[in-house]
């Protein structure tokens, strides 16, 4: 670390000047400071955690895994790593990402640059100098051009303040925030709370160690089988030995993952074929179940057709009749993120295990022995809130990030977010989001997502270097014009339709504003090369003495792929009718 200096004109000390400050060592903070390096800039990287993996870090609870088919849920910028790391499960299981993640950090040397066990508590921008003073509850203060926010989608945890929390004997988890050391659920009551994602993932492997399992359901969800199983060394050196065209193929998808698709209506076939259709595709399993049909997203009355297949699923797997009822979600399928999951509904056979229904009546309080709830006490020695993240905005709202004029992005954002393709905001110069809201994000596999954006990021950032550009700001009417048509394609599909988190709707007080970009990733790609192409159309350069040289395209190369017009059909396109799962 450099001696302190002292800044004359905010007679403000800082420990260190770098060219870049990256927040989260996660995926995309990992991959960001690999191209800044790489690029010959220099970085500093903030880890609240004690390692790498971001996400993959703190999401320790059991049964956490991906659902993108592992050999798809990796980076795909270096051909050297996708040949040298082998998989062993259809679907990773969390250890196996993290140890994907420390390998990917040991690999290309990244951890001399991110100090961890780091939180960011503020970034300040200073117009004066046009740099960035950010600080961190260990005491550091950093100057740097730029300030890049890789702090993750899904990373702030929506814990929801129950009456009593603090009177409970025993211990509380939030499945973001699993203890390392695990937890131990054997011949223990357990609550549960929440049906989610995390939930359908977590809830058969604590009923295998519980006494007790009682969950409590807000919402039921929909979910698709997995049939995780453990890779043929066959099929994995098959996919390494095509591996460049696979992910070249799953670029061009909506999903930024390949997988089969039907471009059909589920309206245009017969019963039978439809049934056929969605057996197949169950048998199939996973996110790609939403392939079925190309208008499932779209079409009521198409969706009522697959929502309905998937009630028969349950009321064929869960015994108890009322029971199947309740696990039974009446709105639109894939509304909410589809979950998958290995053995959830079977779970509710078993007699140990009990499902509360809070929809009408909410959770009222916790006491010393458990979670009560329309008059009843549920024993609990142990409370699991597996009740989701403020998503897209939360870890923004954790740091107390000011721009020009002192602007708060809290402020700035306090009708939901605003930004010009979810990579930069107005009033926030030199100031980058990776998968911020208002990009594809989650919606598309995520660290497709990622490395999309970072190497988008470093184009750019070398364009200003290139040009002599101090600063990089969006002008106001290309935000204004994104932000509007991120609200227009929102609207085509069903999944605006429900309260999710996609649209900040699990946390009460949250604008309700559909958060992600959903017009399909490569959609997206190719409006961000245009930009790019255009010599950043759409953002302001400020001291640049060659503000009209054409950008040079270095990292967004392989960003320049066609759109997969299979999947994506003239017609869709010209309705924005775009697929996502
Ligand atoms: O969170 P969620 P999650 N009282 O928000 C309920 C990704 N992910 O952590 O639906 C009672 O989906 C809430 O009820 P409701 C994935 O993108 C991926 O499970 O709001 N219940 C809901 O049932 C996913 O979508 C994987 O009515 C309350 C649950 O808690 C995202 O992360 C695995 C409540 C929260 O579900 C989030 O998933 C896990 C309250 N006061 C997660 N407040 C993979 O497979 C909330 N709930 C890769």
């Amino acid at each position: 670390m450099n001696a302190a200096v002292i800044d004359p004109s905010q007679e403000r000390t800082v420990d260190r000047t770098v060219d870049a400050v990256v927040v989260g060592a996660g995926f995309g903070g990992m991959y960001m400071l690999h191209c800044l390096r790489k690029q010959g800039f220099t970085a500093q990287v903030f880890e609240a955690g004690s390692d790498v993996g971001g996400t993959w870090y703190w999401n320790r609870y059991p049964g956490a895994r991906c659902d993108i088919e592992s050999m798809q849920y990796s980076y795909s910028f270096s051909e050297e790593l996708d040949q040298e790391w082998t998989w062993s499960e259809k679907y990773a299981p969390q250890p196996e990402i993290l140890a994907y993640a420390q390998h990917v950090a040991d690999r290309f040397d990244l951890r001399p640059d991110i100090q961890f066990n780091t939180r960011v508590t503020s970034a300040h921008y200073d117009e004066t100098a046009k740099r960035w003073l950010v600080e961190t509850d260990q005491g550091d203060r950093i100057e740097a051009q730029f300030c890049i926010m890789a702090v993750g989608c899904l990373s702030a945890a929506n814990i929801p303040d129950f009456a009593g929390m603090d009177d409970f004997d025993g211990p509380i988890y939030h499945t973001g925030h699993w203890p390392k050391e695990g937890a131990d659920f054997h011949g223990q009551k357990v609550c549960v709370i929440g049906t989610g994602s995390s939930a359908i993932q977590s809830i058969p492997l604590i009923a295998e160690q519980a006494a007790q399992l009682t969950v409590f359901q807000r919402t039921p969800a929909y979910t698709v089988p997995a049939w995780n199983e453990r890779l043929d060394p066959a099929k994995v050196a098959e996919v390494k030995a095509t591996y460049p065209e696979l992910r070249a193929k799953a670029r061009a998808r909506p999903t930024g993952f390949y997988f089969p698709f039907n471009t059909k209506s589920a309206l245009d076939v017969s019963e039978d074929e439809r049934r056929r259709a969605y057996e197949a595709a169950w048998e199939r399993g996973g996110l790609p179940f939403l392939g079925a049909f190309g208008d499932l997203l779209f079409d009521e009355a198409s969706n009522d057709t697959v929502a309905d297949f998937a009630r028969d699923k349950i009321r064929a797997v869960v015994k108890d009749p009322a029971t199947a009822e309740l696990l039974c979600p009446d709105n639109v399928l894939g509304c909410k993120r589809l979950c998958v999951d290995t053995g959830y509904y079977e779970t509710y056979n078993l007699p140990h295990v009990q499902l509360v229904d809070v929809s009408e009546h909410p959770i009222e309080r916790f006491t010393a022995t458990g979670v009560v709830t329309n008059g009843v006490e549920y024993p609990a020695d142990a409370v699991v809130c597996a009740t989701g993240f403020a998503a897209m905005t939360g870890s923004f709202d954790k740091i107390d990030i000011r721009g020009r004029g002192g602007l708060t992005l809290k402020k700035a954002w306090e009708a939901g977010p605003r930004t010009y393709l979810g990579v930069a905001s107005v009033g926030f110069p030199n100031f980058f989001m990776i998968t911020g809201p208002g990009s594809p994000s989650v919606l598309a596999s995520m660290i497709q997502s990622i490395e999309q954006h970072a190497d988008w990021m470093i184009d750019c950032i070398a364009h200003m270097r290139d040009i002599g550009a101090e600063t990089f700001e969006p002008t106001l009417q290309a935000q204004d014009d994104w932000v509007k048509h991120v609200n227009e394609v929102a609207e085509i599909s069903l999944r605006s339709t429900c309260s999710s988190w996609y649209v900040g709707a699990n946390v009460p007080g949250r604008p309700r504003v559909f958060m992600p970009y959903i017009g399909g990733f490569p959609v997206y790609v190719q409006k961000c090369n245009e930009v790019q192409s255009h010599g950043y159309e759409g953002f302001e350069f400020d001291g640049a003495p060659l503000p009209n040289a054409a950008p040079a395209v270095r990292e967004t190369e392989r960003w320049r792929v066609p759109l997969d017009v299979d999947v994506i059909s003239p017609a869709m396109l010209a309705s924005k009718r775009v697929p996502v799962v």
